[in-house]
Order: C-alpha cells, then sequence, then structure tokens
C-alpha cells in the first residue's frame, strides 16, 4: 500500500505534474531525473488539463518507478494506469461541489478500475494571491492569520476520518503556508500532513519540513528549473540520515 510510505517516520518529497505544462521531451528529462534521484512519489493533476492525462503518466512510468499519484482538479481525471489516487475533499471550502460533489461522480469508476484511494482533506489557505484553485473551486481560502480555523478545520477532517491532510497555498502561491499553522496542526492531528504552494527555495523547504510536514509539494519551481530538484532532494535527505 502507497499509504503505509505516508505514515513513516522519515521526510518525503513529491513532484506535481501539471500535464500541460511539460512537452514529451520535458516529461522524460523530468521522469528520468525524479527516478535517478528517487523522489518519493509523483503527482499529476491540473486546473485544466488539456493534455490526455493517461499518456502524461505512460511517459512517466516508462523512466519514474516510484508510485504516480493523481492530484485531480476534477473528477474527470480518474485514469487506469495511476498508482493511487490523493481524494481529495476540500474541506476549507464550503463548495458542494468539491466537498462531495466530484467524489460522487468519479467513486464508481475509481472502484472499477481499483485504485488505492487515499482519502484527504484538502485545505485551501490565503497566500497572497488570488490561486487557480481558489478561482476553479470558487470558494475562499482560509485567511492565513486565523491559524485557529485551520487547526479546526483539519481536526474536522481527522474526526471525519480522512487519512491525511494537505495544507495547500495554491499553485504558484507568493508565500507558503507559514511554519506555525503547520506546526500547530502537527501537534493537534496525528495523520500524515501534506504542504504544498510557493515552495521554491532549499531554504524553504527545509523551513517546512521543520515544521512538521511529512510530505512537500513542489510544482512550479520545477518546471522553471529542474536543476532545483536535485539540491531540494538533498534536504529531504538531510532529515532522513
Ligand atoms: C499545488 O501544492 C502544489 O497544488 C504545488 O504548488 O506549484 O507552487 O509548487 P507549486
Amino acid at each position: 500500500m502507497i499509504y503505509d510510505s505516508f505514515t513513516t517516520d522519515t521526510k518525503k518529497l513529491a513532484l506535481l505534474i501539471d500535464p500541460d505544462k511539460y512537452s514529451v521531451d520535458n516529461l522524460t528529462l523530468i521522469s528520468r531525473l525524479a527516478e535517478s534521484l528517487q523522489v518519493d512519489y509523483i503527482f499529476v493533476g491540473g486546473s485544466i488539463l488539456l493534455s490526455n492525462i493517461e499518456h502524461t503518466i505512460q511517459y512517466i512510468q516508462a523512466y519514474f518507478q516510484g508510485p504516480v499519484l493523481l492530484f485531480p482538479g476534477h473528477a474527470n481525471q480518474v485514469t487506469n494506469n495511476a498508482d493511487g489516487i490523493l481524494f481529495l475533499s476540500l474541506i476549507s471550502g464550503r463548495n458542494a461541489e468539491f466537498l462531495i460533489g466530484n467524489q460522487v461522480i468519479s467513486a464508481p469508476r475509481i472502484k472499477q478500475i481499483g485504485l488505492e484511494v487515499i482519502p484527504t482533506g484538502y485545505i485551501l489557505i490565503d497566500c497572497g494571491c488570488t490561486t487557480s484553485v481558489e478561482y476553479m473551486s470558487n470558494t475562499r481560502p482560509i485567511p492565513a492569520t486565523k491559524s485557529d480555523i485551520v487547526i479546526a478545520t483539519a481536526m474536522a477532517g481527522e474526526m471525519l476520518g480522512l487519512k491525511s491532510l494537505y495544507l495547500e497555498g495554491g499553485s504558484g502561491a507568493q508565500t507558503t503556508v507559514s511554519t506555525e499553522i503547520i506546526e500547530k496542526v502537527k501537534k493537534t492531528c496525528s495523520i500524515p500532513i501534506i504542504v504544498g504552494g510557493g515552495i521554491r527555495t532549499p531554504e524553504k523547504l527545509n523551513e517546512i519540513y521543520r515544521s512538521g510536514a511529512d510530505i512537500a509539494v513542489i510544482g512550479n519551481a520545477i518546471e522553471d528549473n529542474q536543476n532545483l530538484l536535485q539540491e531540494l532532494v538533498a534536504v529531504r535527505n538531510s532529515f532522513n540520515d
């Protein structure tokens, strides 16, 4: 089970691939690199998705042997060649379509395919700009200063039986989720914590891990500069030595 690796006492690094942002050549390069550096997971998903997600996963799997997990922006992003799915409920929002609607639409297909499901409470926190997820989901992020609301949301997610929490600043966020918020969620909840959005430097990644994130997700920064991946992996490794 992929989920078992979520619960280990080590820090994990996930690379987020938005199929629309990578050419086939770039996919090959990044998948090879991710394999050679032993990136823990590749998450695949996006807000719009013009590209064929199944083909994207095929290209990744030609070189990357680790788990490829769907990180769907919508119910139509479920494919049968992934290794599992982050089954997200946008619990910071109050839009029923993203709390339960898309899940109802996609559940029968996920069951039919037999994908491993990782039920994940997706918590969007304001990080300085209007992000695609905020706009596309038509939900408001929790203000960064309202850590008590973030904690209560995380607690509710855990009490509902969700198996991980994704603290999300949004792709391309100007600032990351604060260390204060990550620390407080870590103290309050015992399920694995994924943190993503706006992580662009080794120093920031180090801070995110130190605050208690189990899995850090990097998207934009690697789209812009694949060479950064090696430095980010080195930070992860420094926690696991
Ligand atoms: C977005 O958390 C991910 O859902 C990654 O964000 O693209 O800003 O790294 P970035």
